[in-house]
């Protein structure tokens, strides 16, 4: 397992810092392309593969189109993407009425070429509205109206395009009651049904999630999402996912009942998976934290793995260059399996490594 696993660190890294996009065959937006075999055959896309498993990253648009390095790792690590930003609700109707979908568009045109499946983030939240959507300027009726037909909107435009979506995201606080946003206030708790029979109703196809963070193992939020699911299923509506982000931090740990958490979640009939893992240290970086941070990436992918149906395992970014954690924690960061460089560190072996034991 090691020798494999650190024969494909050195690979990465010689590909990330000296191949270019043609040297490395790597796909652009303009020209689809065919990763070489050696490629397919070490990085942590080819591993999951093998083990069943769709690995995914968060994708930073800007990123994407002027990084030629990180362009080709998106296509050669992952097998699914997720759009960091450009999906949601400010990107794509900035004005009322008037649609951008021209970032989101280069995603799903780049995940097609490189034959990725995309998670579509998000439909419903209290963050990155639009300035438009705000309560002093719209009655409830009409806030109903327009999140209806921005779902509605958003769902057909990539109908058959999007594999999952997260359809609400970050509805309860953590200690399980409900977070207080403008769609609680306005439409009061039926918003989320509503917001999934919309979605169903315009891609049939697409498996619909409900998604937050802090609700890896078994505690209030979560069971607030059990209630909820329950309570959904019961009244039929389309739920199909239970997405659990996976912001971990070494100094808090990995809640150890966390595949007891997904397992629940299975029962009633819903897939799992893992939707925006990173995990963040304080800063500087020590040898312990390194290896911290290496357990907590494969403590959630491991959970995955023993569950019956956690479909796909997605990192919150894959490099510390474009990580938002520095940015939201003073004095964190460090949050990725790959540095600034886009270097390994320990955490990338140790997830290719549980892929490899998966796939065996
Ligand atoms: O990574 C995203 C960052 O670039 C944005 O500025 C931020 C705005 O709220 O959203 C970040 O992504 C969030 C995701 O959409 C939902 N879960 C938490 C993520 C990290 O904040």
């Amino acid at each position: 397992m090691k020798v494999r696993a650190l024969a494909g660190v050195a690979l990465l890294t010689t590909m990330t810092l000296t191949g270019s996009p043609a040297t490395a065959g790597a796909p652009t937006t303009a020209a689809p392309a065919h990763p070489t075999a050696p490629q397919q055959a070490t990085g942590l896309r080819a591993v999951a593969d093998r083990a069943g498993l769709r690995i995914g990253t968060a994708v930073d648009m800007n990123a994407l189109a002027d990084d030629a390095p990180y362009r080709a790792a998106v296509a050669r690590e992952f097998s699914t993407v997720t759009a960091e930003n450009v999906m949601k609700w400010e990107s794509t109707e900035p004005q009322r009425g008037v649609h951008d979908w021209a970032a989101a568009d280069r995603l799903i045109d780049f995940a097609r070429a490189n034959r990725q499946k995309v998670r579509g983030h998000t439909l419903v939240w209290h963050n990155q509205n639009p300035a438009w959507v705000n309560e002093r300027d719209l009655t409830p009726a009409q806030l109903r109206a327009v999140l209806r037909q921005h779902i509605i909107d958003e769902v057909t435009h990539f109908k058959g395009r999007v594999w999952h979506w997260d359809v609400v995201n970050e509805v309860f606080n953590d200690d399980g009651t409900w977070r207080d946003t403008i769609w609680l206030r306005n439409l009061g708790q039926g918003y989320v049904a509503d917001a999934f029979r919309w979605a169903h109703q315009a891609d049939p196809q697409a498996k619909l999630f409900l998604n937050d963070y802090n609700n890896e193992g078994v505690s209030a939020k979560s069971d607030a999402y059990y209630a909820l699911v329950k309570q959904l299923k019961a009244a039929g509506v389309p739920v199909h996912g239970y997405g659990v982000q996976g912001h971990l931090a070494v100094q808090y740990g990995v809640p150890g009942d966390t595949l007891t958490n997904l397992r629940r979640f299975e029962r009633l009939g819903l897939q799992t998976a893992f939707t925006e893992v990173d995990v963040r240290m304080p800063l500087p970086a020590d040898p312990i934290k390194v290896q911290a941070q290496a357990q907590g990436f494969t403590a959630l992918l491991q959970a995955c793995l023993l569950a019956d149906r956690c479909v796909s395992y997605t990192l919150w970014g894959f490099t510390d260059r474009y990580s938002w954690v520095p940015g939201v924690f003073d004095g964190e960061g460090s949050a990725t399996p790959l540095d600034e460089n886009l270097t390994p560190k320990p955490a990338y072996a140790a997830l290719r490594d549980t892929l490899a034991i998966a796939a065996r």
